[in-house]
């Protein structure tokens, strides 16, 4: 008796470990499943559409009802897929999962981005800044967002944000443009939509039960297989049905005079869309021709050979190359260490950094076949060498050079990539 108690306690401790196990392994792998969905985005959509650069969170922690601010610039693909419809319609906005944040302002190259934006230009950027606000407690995934009508959303580098405080101290408050001062527009106006909800379905239940009380299908059926239909509906009903007639338009029509009067100032919606002229191109540029690329699989590294072109003023070395905001830095460029700002992601900056088969930088004028490489466990881990699988295989990036006095300049380089699937 004594041997199956021990052998009792000794089972159920070691079932209270393995679920105490699992739910630390849980606890530590929701941190990177938290994140929500970019990476099942198709690569093509990903490398070759819009490059988010110069990304920047002003902080990682706010409270309830507090503003942070969010801001950096993108490049639209000159290579833009196929598959893919072009920028003729862009919304500027925030992704989150679900209603965390609030977007306060938004601006698009200085100009407000209430609206969506029409005819954005390939090969160009442009300058986004977003203001948000926190409004429901809890860590949560933030990036920047881009809409494209017909391709859907592609996002840039996703920051964690920490929102601390009790979502019933939320508030929104706006002072409307005939002066009004609203309190809080998160609750504005529902009290008298529920209470017009409660009107109509009133009148909707009298109807329905004013017909349903008498008998029914079979009865009326049977009465009208008869030749009866003088029976069926009463001089009662007709009265009923007339004065209920009258009752919804003298509502309708009254509750328009009534909304007229009280607010005068009405603003719709405004469903147009605004142009913006992107950033003005940068002198002086370095071309980007890709001779050959290929994606080693056993090593995970993506090798290219390309002929590059400088043909700005100044001698330019390779400081970086990014897509889908990832970001493999030459540590032997100038100023390689703060390439990467502190509030950039660490989850999408490769460790590795970017191998060069030449650091020389490339004098004003030069043309010169470089090889990189782009070596890490990124590649699949943010899931992008689908191209593998792709019938359009091909990759897309932006690199970045610098000059010695510290200028940038930014090239996009695509092309075709094929995959190694043999150690080379
Ligand atoms: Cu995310």
């Amino acid at each position: 008796m004594k041997g199956i108690t021990v052998y009792l306690i000794q089972k159920t401790a070691k079932l209270l470990a393995q679920c105490l196990g699992m739910l630390v392994l849980t606890s530590v792998m929701l941190d990177a499943v938290w994140a929500h969905g970019e990476r099942s985005q198709e690569p093509y959509l990903r490398t070759r559409t819009v490059q988010y650069y110069d990304v920047h969170y002003d902080k990682k922690a706010v409270k309830v009802n507090e503003e942070f601010t969010l801001t950096g610039r993108f490049r639209l693909m000159e290579d833009w897929p196929d598959a893919v419809s072009l920028p003729e319609t862009v919304f500027l906005s925030a992704y989150a999962p679900g209603p965390m944040i609030t977007r306060v302002e938004s601006y698009l190259n200085g100009m407000p981005a209430r609206q969506s934006f029409s005819k954005l230009e390939l090969g160009r950027d442009y300058e986004f800044k977003l203001v948000m606000k926190g409004r429901v407690p809890g860590r949560h995934h933030i990036h920047p967002l881009l809409s494209i009508k017909g391709s859907g959303p592609l996002v840039g580098p996703g920051q964690w944000i920490e929102v601390t405080g009790s979502k019933a101290d939320y508030v929104q408050p706006v002072s409307t443009m005939n002066g009004v001062e609203i309190e809080n527009l998160e609750f504005y106006g529902i009290s008298r939509a529920l209470k017009w909800y409660g009107v109509w379905i009133a009148l909707a239940a009298f109807w329905l039960l004013f017909w349903l009380v008498r008998p029914l299908l079979l009865p009326r059926w049977m009465a009208l297989q008869k030749g009866r239909e003088d029976v069926l509906i009463s001089t009662r009903d007709i009265t009923v049905g007339v004065i209920l007639g009258v009752v919804v338009v003298a509502i309708s029509f009254g509750g328009y005079i009534y909304a007229k009067k009280e607010y005068p100032y009405v603003v719709p919606l405004q469903a147009g869309t605004n142009k913006v002229d992107p950033l003005p191109k940068q002198n002086g540029q370095v071309e980007v021709a890709v001779l050959k690329a290929n994606y080693d699989v056993p090593g995970r590294a993506m090798h290219v050979k390309a002929r590059i072109t400088n043909h700005s003023s100044e001698a330019v070395s390779i400081q970086e190359f990014a897509t889908a905001n990832l970001r493999f830095v030459n540590q032997q460029a100038p100023g390689a260490d703060s390439v990467v700002s502190a509030d950039y992601p660490r989850d999408l900056v490769a460790r590795g950094g970017l191998g060069l088969s030449d650091q020389k930088p490339l004098a004003a004028g030069e043309t010169r076949d470089i090889q990189f490489e782009a070596s890490d466990a990124l590649w699949e881990v943010e899931r992008l060498v689908s191209f593998l699988t792709d019938v359009d295989s091909k990759f897309g990036g932006l690199l970045f050079f610098v000059d010695k006095s510290g200028k940038r300049l930014i090239s996009e380089i695509s092309g075709p990539i094929l995959p190694t699937f043999t150690a080379l």
